[in-house]
Protein backbone atom coordinates (compact mmCIF):
# COMPACT_ATOMS: atom_id res chain seq x y z
CA UNK A 1 0.00 0.00 0.00
CA UNK A 2 2.48 2.58 0.74
CA UNK A 3 4.71 3.08 -1.59
CA UNK A 4 8.39 3.62 -0.99
CA UNK A 5 9.12 7.81 -1.35
CA UNK A 6 10.64 8.74 -4.88
CA UNK A 7 14.62 9.66 -4.85
CA UNK A 8 14.98 13.11 -6.40
CA UNK A 9 12.78 16.27 -5.70
CA UNK A 10 9.50 15.14 -4.48
CA UNK A 11 6.78 17.72 -4.79
CA UNK A 12 4.98 17.97 -1.91
CA UNK A 13 1.49 19.94 -0.48
CA UNK A 14 1.22 20.56 2.74
CA UNK A 15 -2.49 20.44 4.27
CA UNK A 16 -3.77 21.44 7.69
CA UNK A 17 -7.28 21.27 9.65
CA UNK A 18 -7.22 24.22 11.89
CA UNK A 19 -9.49 22.80 14.80
CA UNK A 20 -11.00 25.63 17.40
CA UNK A 21 -8.75 26.61 20.09
CA UNK A 22 -5.60 26.17 17.88
CA UNK A 23 -4.63 30.18 17.42
CA UNK A 24 -2.95 31.40 13.89
CA UNK A 25 0.15 31.34 15.42
CA UNK A 26 0.25 28.11 16.25
CA UNK A 27 -0.96 26.61 13.16
CA UNK A 28 1.83 28.39 11.72
CA UNK A 29 4.15 27.37 13.72
CA UNK A 30 2.84 23.82 13.31
CA UNK A 31 2.44 23.91 9.52
CA UNK A 32 6.50 25.64 9.40
CA UNK A 33 7.55 22.47 11.01
CA UNK A 34 5.91 20.63 8.87
CA UNK A 35 8.16 22.28 5.72
CA UNK A 36 10.92 21.65 7.64
CA UNK A 37 10.20 18.17 8.02
CA UNK A 38 9.59 18.09 4.38
CA UNK A 39 12.52 19.59 2.96
CA UNK A 40 14.64 17.34 5.39
CA UNK A 41 13.13 14.81 3.66
CA UNK A 42 14.33 16.62 0.30
CA UNK A 43 10.74 17.31 -0.85
CA UNK A 44 9.87 20.37 -2.57
CA UNK A 45 6.79 22.19 -0.97
CA UNK A 46 5.10 23.51 -3.45
CA UNK A 47 1.83 24.56 -1.76
CA UNK A 48 -0.32 24.72 1.44
CA UNK A 49 -3.57 24.13 2.49
CA UNK A 50 -5.79 25.07 5.58
CA UNK A 51 -9.13 24.21 6.50
CA UNK A 52 -10.83 25.50 9.71
CA UNK A 53 -13.08 23.03 11.00
CA UNK A 54 -14.59 22.37 14.28
CA UNK A 55 -12.63 18.32 13.72
CA UNK A 56 -11.78 16.49 11.74
CA UNK A 57 -13.77 15.12 8.70
CA UNK A 58 -14.27 11.64 10.01
CA UNK A 59 -13.77 10.06 5.79
CA UNK A 60 -11.44 11.68 4.73
CA UNK A 61 -9.68 14.45 7.36
CA UNK A 62 -10.38 17.46 5.28
CA UNK A 63 -14.10 18.62 4.18
CA UNK A 64 -15.20 17.65 0.29
CA UNK A 65 -14.53 21.20 -0.90
CA UNK A 66 -11.01 21.25 0.27
CA UNK A 67 -10.31 17.96 -1.30
CA UNK A 68 -11.52 18.78 -4.50
CA UNK A 69 -9.39 22.19 -4.72
CA UNK A 70 -6.73 19.86 -4.04
CA UNK A 71 -7.04 17.82 -6.93
CA UNK A 72 -7.44 20.39 -9.15
CA UNK A 73 -4.14 21.98 -7.33
CA UNK A 74 -2.83 18.42 -7.72
CA UNK A 75 -3.85 17.99 -11.19
CA UNK A 76 -2.86 21.14 -12.44
CA UNK A 77 -6.45 21.50 -13.83
CA UNK A 78 -7.50 25.57 -14.43
CA UNK A 79 -10.24 27.05 -11.88
CA UNK A 80 -13.45 26.57 -13.27
CA UNK A 81 -16.69 28.83 -12.25
CA UNK A 82 -19.21 26.20 -13.00
CA UNK A 83 -19.68 23.10 -10.25
CA UNK A 84 -15.44 23.46 -9.18
CA UNK A 85 -16.64 20.84 -6.83
CA UNK A 86 -18.51 18.02 -8.72
CA UNK A 87 -15.91 16.47 -11.02
CA UNK A 88 -12.52 17.97 -10.79
CA UNK A 89 -10.63 15.13 -12.36
CA UNK A 90 -12.60 15.21 -15.97
CA UNK A 91 -11.38 18.45 -16.29
CA UNK A 92 -7.89 17.13 -17.18
CA UNK A 93 -7.73 16.53 -20.96
CA UNK A 94 -7.30 13.14 -20.99
CA UNK A 95 -10.36 12.59 -19.21
CA UNK A 96 -12.43 14.90 -20.53
CA UNK A 97 -12.27 13.54 -23.81
CA UNK A 98 -14.20 10.18 -22.42
CA UNK A 99 -16.60 12.64 -20.88
CA UNK A 100 -19.93 11.11 -18.84
CA UNK A 101 -20.58 10.83 -15.16
CA UNK A 102 -19.85 7.24 -14.57
CA UNK A 103 -16.21 8.44 -16.02
CA UNK A 104 -15.53 11.10 -14.36
CA UNK A 105 -16.34 9.24 -11.04
CA UNK A 106 -13.74 6.81 -12.05
CA UNK A 107 -11.23 8.79 -12.98
CA UNK A 108 -12.17 11.17 -9.72
CA UNK A 109 -10.51 8.00 -7.95
CA UNK A 110 -7.77 7.83 -10.28
CA UNK A 111 -4.19 8.53 -9.55
CA UNK A 112 -3.36 12.15 -11.31
CA UNK A 113 -1.10 11.50 -14.13
CA UNK A 114 2.36 11.31 -13.11
CA UNK A 115 3.22 13.78 -16.39
CA UNK A 116 1.09 15.90 -15.98
CA UNK A 117 0.35 16.68 -12.11
CA UNK A 118 1.54 19.18 -9.60
CA UNK A 119 2.38 17.63 -6.51
CA UNK A 120 3.59 13.89 -5.56
CA UNK A 121 2.49 13.46 -2.32
CA UNK A 122 0.24 15.30 0.61
CA UNK A 123 1.49 15.37 3.92
CA UNK A 124 -1.36 16.26 6.44
CA UNK A 125 -0.35 17.77 9.30
CA UNK A 126 -1.83 15.38 12.07
CA UNK A 127 -1.99 11.81 12.32
CA UNK A 128 -4.96 10.39 10.23
CA UNK A 129 -5.93 6.88 10.26
CA UNK A 130 -5.17 4.34 7.68
CA UNK A 131 -9.00 4.49 6.09
CA UNK A 132 -9.04 8.62 6.13
CA UNK A 133 -5.81 8.50 4.56
CA UNK A 134 -6.67 6.08 2.19
CA UNK A 135 -9.35 7.89 1.40
CA UNK A 136 -7.83 11.04 1.06
CA UNK A 137 -5.04 9.45 -1.49
CA UNK A 138 -8.16 8.65 -3.52
CA UNK A 139 -10.13 11.52 -3.66
CA UNK A 140 -6.97 13.79 -4.43
CA UNK A 141 -5.02 11.35 -7.13
CA UNK A 142 -1.61 10.90 -5.21
CA UNK A 143 -0.37 9.76 -1.99
CA UNK A 144 -1.06 11.08 1.37
CA UNK A 145 1.50 11.17 3.73
CA UNK A 146 0.87 12.00 7.84
CA UNK A 147 2.97 13.74 10.64
CA UNK A 148 3.79 10.26 12.09
CA UNK A 149 4.76 9.02 8.93
CA UNK A 150 6.83 12.18 7.63
CA UNK A 151 8.74 11.73 11.24
CA UNK A 152 9.21 8.17 11.11
CA UNK A 153 10.55 8.21 7.31
CA UNK A 154 13.17 10.51 8.68
CA UNK A 155 14.24 8.27 11.37
CA UNK A 156 14.47 5.60 8.98
CA UNK A 157 16.68 7.13 6.87
CA UNK A 158 18.79 9.00 9.30
CA UNK A 159 19.46 5.73 11.28
CA UNK A 160 22.94 4.57 10.74
CA UNK A 161 23.55 2.04 14.24
CA UNK A 162 22.08 -0.77 14.70
CA UNK A 163 20.40 -0.08 17.46
CA UNK A 164 18.98 3.23 15.88
CA UNK A 165 17.47 0.65 13.06
CA UNK A 166 16.07 -1.93 15.02
CA UNK A 167 14.24 1.01 17.47
CA UNK A 168 13.15 2.43 14.25
CA UNK A 169 12.03 -0.66 12.67
CA UNK A 170 9.96 -1.64 15.19
CA UNK A 171 7.88 1.96 15.24
CA UNK A 172 7.32 1.73 11.10
CA UNK A 173 6.06 -1.79 11.69
CA UNK A 174 4.16 -0.96 14.10
CA UNK A 175 2.47 1.79 12.13
CA UNK A 176 2.16 -0.26 9.15
CA UNK A 177 0.42 -3.02 10.77
CA UNK A 178 -3.10 -1.29 10.68
CA UNK A 179 -2.83 0.10 7.45
CA UNK A 180 -1.97 -3.42 5.85
CA UNK A 181 -5.62 -4.40 7.26
CA UNK A 182 -6.86 -1.09 4.89
CA UNK A 183 -5.00 -1.96 2.33
CA UNK A 184 -6.03 -5.06 2.06
CA UNK A 185 -10.19 -4.25 2.53
CA UNK A 186 -9.56 -2.23 -0.05
CA UNK A 187 -7.74 -5.35 -2.10
CA UNK A 188 -10.90 -7.31 -1.11
CA UNK A 189 -14.06 -5.11 -1.57
CA UNK A 190 -12.12 -4.54 -5.38
CA UNK A 191 -11.68 -8.34 -5.59
CA UNK A 192 -15.03 -8.81 -5.04
CA UNK A 193 -16.77 -6.19 -6.90
CA UNK A 194 -14.93 -7.77 -10.20
CA UNK A 195 -15.55 -11.28 -9.68
CA UNK A 196 -18.80 -11.23 -8.02
CA UNK A 197 -17.60 -13.31 -5.46
CA UNK A 198 -18.44 -13.35 -1.78
CA UNK A 199 -16.53 -13.84 1.08
CA UNK A 200 -13.11 -12.46 2.13
CA UNK A 201 -10.80 -11.43 -0.47
CA UNK A 202 -7.65 -12.51 -1.73
CA UNK A 203 -5.89 -9.58 -0.13
CA UNK A 204 -7.20 -10.34 3.10
CA UNK A 205 -5.74 -13.48 3.20
CA UNK A 206 -2.45 -12.45 2.25
CA UNK A 207 -2.24 -9.12 4.85
CA UNK A 208 -3.19 -11.97 7.84
CA UNK A 209 -0.19 -13.54 6.87
CA UNK A 210 1.73 -10.21 6.77
CA UNK A 211 0.38 -9.22 9.54
CA UNK A 212 1.72 -12.29 11.42
CA UNK A 213 5.05 -11.70 9.66
CA UNK A 214 5.52 -8.17 10.81
CA UNK A 215 4.18 -9.66 14.69
CA UNK A 216 7.23 -12.13 14.27
CA UNK A 217 9.64 -9.43 12.54
CA UNK A 218 8.69 -6.88 15.93
CA UNK A 219 9.29 -9.96 18.55
CA UNK A 220 13.21 -10.90 16.85
CA UNK A 221 14.09 -7.09 16.59
CA UNK A 222 12.82 -6.24 20.60
CA UNK A 223 14.88 -9.63 21.32
CA UNK A 224 17.99 -8.12 19.29
CA UNK A 225 17.20 -4.59 21.10
CA UNK A 226 17.38 -6.35 24.83
CA UNK A 227 20.34 -8.14 24.18
CA UNK A 228 21.90 -4.81 22.88
CA UNK A 229 20.45 -3.23 25.88
CA UNK A 230 21.92 -5.94 28.49
CA UNK A 231 25.58 -4.87 26.55
CA UNK A 232 24.87 -0.97 26.46
CA UNK A 233 24.19 -1.06 30.60
CA UNK A 234 27.37 -3.42 30.99
CA UNK A 235 29.20 -0.28 28.96
CA UNK A 236 27.46 2.50 31.25
CA UNK A 237 27.90 0.70 34.51
CA UNK A 238 31.61 0.19 33.30
CA UNK A 239 31.76 4.46 32.95
CA UNK A 240 30.69 4.89 36.32
CA UNK A 241 32.69 2.84 37.76
CA UNK A 242 35.14 5.19 36.74
CA UNK A 243 35.33 6.99 39.67
CA UNK A 244 34.76 11.04 39.97
CA UNK A 245 33.62 10.78 36.31
CA UNK A 246 30.28 13.20 35.91
CA UNK A 247 27.52 12.94 33.53
CA UNK A 248 26.10 15.95 31.65
CA UNK A 249 23.21 15.36 28.46
CA UNK A 250 22.05 17.57 26.15
CA UNK A 251 18.47 17.15 25.75
CA UNK A 252 16.09 19.52 23.57
CA UNK A 253 14.06 19.60 20.63
CA UNK A 254 15.35 18.75 17.46
CA UNK A 255 17.42 21.54 15.41
CA UNK A 256 17.90 23.24 18.73
CA UNK A 257 21.72 23.09 18.62
CA UNK A 258 22.39 20.33 20.79
CA UNK A 259 25.29 18.64 18.45
CA UNK A 260 26.83 22.10 17.81
CA UNK A 261 27.06 22.72 21.36
CA UNK A 262 28.20 19.31 22.29
CA UNK A 263 31.53 19.74 19.36
CA UNK A 264 32.01 23.63 20.80
CA UNK A 265 31.88 21.82 24.42
CA UNK A 266 34.21 18.97 23.49
CA UNK A 267 35.99 19.61 20.48
CA UNK A 268 34.73 16.32 18.69
CA UNK A 269 33.30 15.99 14.87
CA UNK A 270 29.75 14.80 15.91
CA UNK A 271 27.37 15.31 12.84
CA UNK A 272 25.81 18.91 12.71
CA UNK A 273 22.89 19.57 10.19
CA UNK A 274 20.66 22.04 9.76
CA UNK A 275 17.69 19.10 9.44
CA UNK A 276 15.51 18.10 11.58
CA UNK A 277 16.75 14.54 13.56
CA UNK A 278 20.27 14.72 12.41
CA UNK A 279 21.54 13.21 15.52
CA UNK A 280 19.65 9.55 16.53
CA UNK A 281 21.98 7.72 18.54
CA UNK A 282 23.67 8.95 21.50
CA UNK A 283 27.74 9.67 21.35
CA UNK A 284 29.50 10.47 24.64
CA UNK A 285 32.67 12.58 24.48
CA UNK A 286 35.06 14.19 27.21
CA UNK A 287 34.39 18.17 28.65
CA UNK A 288 37.75 20.07 26.49
CA UNK A 289 39.45 21.42 27.78
CA UNK A 290 39.69 19.15 30.25
CA UNK A 291 38.47 19.42 33.42
CA UNK A 292 39.43 17.14 36.81
CA UNK A 293 37.32 15.29 37.22
CA UNK A 294 36.46 14.23 33.97
CA UNK A 295 33.02 15.52 32.70
CA UNK A 296 31.53 13.74 30.20
CA UNK A 297 28.68 15.10 27.82
CA UNK A 298 26.58 13.11 26.11
CA UNK A 299 24.15 14.41 22.68
CA UNK A 300 21.18 12.81 22.32
CA UNK A 301 18.57 11.96 19.78
CA UNK A 302 15.82 15.76 19.42
CA UNK A 303 12.07 15.59 20.46
CA UNK A 304 8.99 17.11 18.64
CA UNK A 305 5.78 18.03 18.85
CA UNK A 306 3.88 14.71 18.55
CA UNK A 307 6.69 12.20 18.99
CA UNK A 308 5.34 9.46 17.63
CA UNK A 309 4.14 6.96 20.24
CA UNK A 310 6.17 3.68 19.41
CA UNK A 311 9.16 6.10 18.49
CA UNK A 312 9.05 7.31 22.30
CA UNK A 313 8.77 3.50 23.37
CA UNK A 314 11.33 2.77 21.03
CA UNK A 315 13.65 5.52 21.98
CA UNK A 316 13.14 4.97 25.16
CA UNK A 317 16.42 2.75 25.96
CA UNK A 318 18.58 5.36 24.23
CA UNK A 319 16.94 8.26 26.14
CA UNK A 320 17.87 6.60 29.35
CA UNK A 321 21.05 8.15 29.23
CA UNK A 322 19.35 11.11 30.67
CA UNK A 323 17.79 9.71 33.45
CA UNK A 324 21.43 8.52 34.65
CA UNK A 325 22.96 12.00 34.28
CA UNK A 326 24.43 14.12 37.09
CA UNK A 327 23.09 17.26 35.25
CA UNK A 328 20.78 17.87 32.07
CA UNK A 329 21.33 20.69 29.80
CA UNK A 330 17.83 21.57 28.31
CA UNK A 331 18.92 23.35 24.60
CA UNK A 332 16.13 25.57 23.52
CA UNK A 333 16.03 27.41 20.31
CA UNK A 334 15.59 30.96 21.35
CA UNK A 335 15.25 32.08 17.34
CA UNK A 336 12.65 29.86 17.08
CA UNK A 337 9.22 31.74 17.57
CA UNK A 338 7.85 28.45 18.74
CA UNK A 339 10.18 28.27 21.40
CA UNK A 340 7.87 28.50 24.27
CA UNK A 341 5.97 25.22 22.69
CA UNK A 342 9.56 23.64 22.10
CA UNK A 343 10.80 24.06 25.71
CA UNK A 344 7.15 22.67 26.86
CA UNK A 345 7.19 19.26 24.74
CA UNK A 346 10.85 18.17 25.74
CA UNK A 347 9.79 18.81 29.21
CA UNK A 348 6.73 16.33 28.69
CA UNK A 349 8.92 14.06 27.19
CA UNK A 350 11.15 14.35 29.94
CA UNK A 351 8.53 14.04 32.64
CA UNK A 352 7.45 10.19 29.85
CA UNK A 353 10.45 9.24 30.53
CA UNK A 354 10.84 9.96 34.50
CA UNK A 355 13.39 12.38 34.14
CA UNK A 356 11.94 15.31 35.28
CA UNK A 357 13.58 15.28 38.88
CA UNK A 358 17.18 14.93 37.28
CA UNK A 359 19.12 18.94 37.74
CA UNK A 360 18.74 20.88 34.85
CA UNK A 361 20.44 24.22 33.56
CA UNK A 362 18.14 25.71 30.70
CA UNK A 363 20.21 26.75 27.57
CA UNK A 364 18.55 29.40 24.90
CA UNK A 365 20.92 28.91 22.32
CA UNK A 366 20.38 30.58 18.91
CA UNK A 367 20.31 34.00 20.38
CA UNK A 368 22.48 35.36 17.22
CA UNK A 369 19.39 34.23 15.09
CA UNK A 370 16.61 36.71 16.56
CA UNK A 371 15.18 38.58 14.34
CA UNK A 372 16.91 37.08 10.93
CA UNK A 373 13.93 34.80 9.20
CA UNK A 374 16.98 32.74 7.61
CA UNK A 375 18.36 31.64 11.07
CA UNK A 376 22.02 32.22 9.67
CA UNK A 377 22.96 34.47 12.48
CA UNK A 378 23.59 38.46 12.12
CA UNK A 379 20.19 38.41 13.76
CA UNK A 380 18.52 42.04 14.58
CA UNK A 381 20.43 43.41 17.72
CA UNK A 382 17.57 45.31 19.55
CA UNK A 383 15.41 41.98 18.69
CA UNK A 384 17.80 40.02 20.49
CA UNK A 385 18.24 42.44 23.47
CA UNK A 386 14.48 42.24 23.67
CA UNK A 387 14.71 38.18 23.99
CA UNK A 388 17.00 38.07 25.88
CA UNK A 389 15.88 40.26 28.50
CA UNK A 390 12.46 38.54 28.51
CA UNK A 391 14.00 35.17 28.91
CA UNK A 392 16.48 36.04 31.52
CA UNK A 393 13.15 37.91 33.75
CA UNK A 394 10.83 34.63 32.76
CA UNK A 395 13.76 31.99 33.65
CA UNK A 396 16.16 34.02 35.80
CA UNK A 397 18.36 30.82 36.08
CA UNK A 398 18.94 30.58 32.53
CA UNK A 399 21.87 30.65 30.04
CA UNK A 400 21.30 33.03 27.24
CA UNK A 401 23.68 32.24 24.50
CA UNK A 402 25.08 31.39 20.77
CA UNK A 403 27.06 28.32 19.98
CA UNK A 404 28.54 30.39 17.56
CA UNK A 405 30.30 32.81 20.11
CA UNK A 406 33.15 31.41 21.41
CA UNK A 407 33.03 33.41 24.39
CA UNK A 408 29.38 31.92 25.20
CA UNK A 409 30.29 28.32 24.85
CA UNK A 410 33.33 29.14 27.51
CA UNK A 411 30.65 30.80 29.63
CA UNK A 412 28.48 27.64 29.37
CA UNK A 413 31.42 25.66 29.99
CA UNK A 414 32.10 27.17 33.39
CA UNK A 415 28.39 27.35 34.45
CA UNK A 416 28.87 23.19 33.61
CA UNK A 417 32.09 23.28 36.07
CA UNK A 418 30.68 25.55 38.64
CA UNK A 419 27.55 22.50 38.87
CA UNK A 420 30.06 20.37 39.49
CA UNK A 421 32.16 22.34 41.64
CA UNK A 422 29.12 23.02 44.30
CA UNK A 423 28.99 19.87 46.00
CA UNK A 424 33.24 19.43 46.19
CA UNK A 425 34.87 19.74 49.24
CA UNK A 426 39.03 20.13 49.85
CA UNK A 427 41.44 18.16 51.97
CA UNK A 428 44.33 16.60 52.52
CA UNK A 429 45.32 13.02 51.19
CA UNK A 430 48.56 11.08 52.10
CA UNK A 431 50.10 8.98 49.92
CA UNK A 432 52.85 6.68 50.99
CA UNK A 433 55.81 5.93 48.71
CA UNK A 434 55.04 2.19 48.95
CA UNK A 435 51.63 3.02 47.35
CA UNK A 436 52.63 5.81 44.97
CA UNK A 437 50.86 3.16 41.68
CA UNK A 438 47.65 5.04 43.15
CA UNK A 439 48.97 8.29 42.33
CA UNK A 440 47.47 8.42 38.74
CA UNK A 441 43.90 7.29 40.04
CA UNK A 442 44.42 10.03 42.26
CA UNK A 443 45.40 12.79 39.66
CA UNK A 444 42.70 12.00 37.80
CA UNK A 445 39.62 11.42 40.28
CA UNK A 446 40.21 14.83 41.93
CA UNK A 447 41.80 17.92 41.24
CA UNK A 448 45.61 18.53 42.80
CA UNK A 449 45.87 21.66 44.42
CA UNK A 450 48.92 21.08 46.23
CA UNK A 451 51.57 18.58 46.54
CA UNK A 452 54.40 18.11 49.31
CA UNK A 453 57.08 15.07 49.25
CA UNK A 454 58.26 13.78 52.52
CA UNK A 455 60.22 11.30 54.33
CA UNK A 456 57.30 8.63 54.09
CA UNK A 457 55.53 10.05 51.45
CA UNK A 458 53.53 13.20 49.88
CA UNK A 459 51.00 14.55 51.40
CA UNK A 460 48.39 16.33 48.72
CA UNK A 461 45.84 18.81 49.23
CA UNK A 462 42.65 17.90 47.33
CA UNK A 463 39.07 18.82 45.78
CA UNK A 464 36.80 16.52 44.67
CA UNK A 465 33.47 14.34 45.57
CA UNK A 466 32.99 13.46 48.90
CA UNK A 467 32.17 9.74 48.17
CA UNK A 468 35.41 9.83 45.53
CA UNK A 469 37.51 11.44 48.52
CA UNK A 470 36.01 8.91 50.82
CA UNK A 471 37.03 5.88 48.58
CA UNK A 472 40.48 7.47 48.14
CA UNK A 473 40.98 7.01 51.64
CA UNK A 474 39.93 3.25 51.84
CA UNK A 475 42.65 2.91 49.40
CA UNK A 476 45.33 4.84 50.88
CA UNK A 477 44.64 2.81 54.25
CA UNK A 478 43.77 5.83 55.93
CA UNK A 479 39.86 5.24 57.33
CA UNK A 480 39.36 7.02 60.21
N1 LIG B 1 22.55 30.96 14.06
C1 LIG B 1 22.85 29.91 14.81
N2 LIG B 1 22.73 28.67 14.30
C2 LIG B 1 23.04 27.62 15.10
C3 LIG B 1 23.47 27.79 16.45
N3 LIG B 1 23.67 26.57 16.98
C4 LIG B 1 23.38 25.67 16.00
N4 LIG B 1 23.02 26.29 14.87
C5 LIG B 1 22.61 25.67 13.60
O1 LIG B 1 21.39 24.97 13.80
C6 LIG B 1 21.33 23.79 12.99
C7 LIG B 1 21.04 22.57 13.83
O2 LIG B 1 22.12 22.31 14.68
P1 LIG B 1 22.39 20.87 15.32
O3 LIG B 1 23.49 21.08 16.30
O4 LIG B 1 22.53 19.82 14.29
O5 LIG B 1 21.01 20.67 16.10
P2 LIG B 1 20.55 19.41 16.99
O6 LIG B 1 19.84 19.96 18.19
O7 LIG B 1 21.70 18.51 17.24
O8 LIG B 1 19.49 18.74 16.02
P3 LIG B 1 19.00 17.19 15.92
O9 LIG B 1 20.20 16.32 15.94
O10 LIG B 1 18.30 17.20 14.63
O11 LIG B 1 18.08 16.98 17.06
C8 LIG B 1 22.68 23.73 12.27
O12 LIG B 1 22.52 24.28 10.98
C9 LIG B 1 23.58 24.60 13.13
O13 LIG B 1 24.64 25.17 12.38
C10 LIG B 1 23.59 29.13 16.96
O14 LIG B 1 23.92 29.40 18.11
N5 LIG B 1 23.26 30.14 16.09
MG1 LIG C 1 22.01 16.60 16.68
Amino acid sequence: MQKEVKEGPTRAVVAAVQLPGVSDTELQVSVNELRDLATTLGFEVVGTFIQKRDKFDTAAYLGIGKRHEMRRFVENAPESDDAPDSAPANSHPKRAAKGGLARAKEAAQAIADPETRRADVILVDHEISPSQARNLEIEVGCEVMDRTMVILEIFHRHASSRAARAQVEIARLAYLSPRLREAAKLAGSKGRQRSGTGGRGAGETHSELDRQKIRNRIAELQEEIAAMDVERKTQRARRQERQGIARVVLVGYTNAGKSTLMRALTGSDVLVANQLFATLDTTVRTLHPKTVPQILISDTVGFIKNLPHDLVASFKSTLEEALEASLLLHVVDAGDPGYERQLAVTEAVLAEISAQEVPRILVFNKIDAVGNGAGDGNGDVAAQAEREAALRERYPECIVMSARRPADVAKLHAAIRAFFQKGLVEEELFLPWSAQQLRGELFASCEVLEERAEEEGAHFRVRGEPSVLEGLRVQFGQVQ
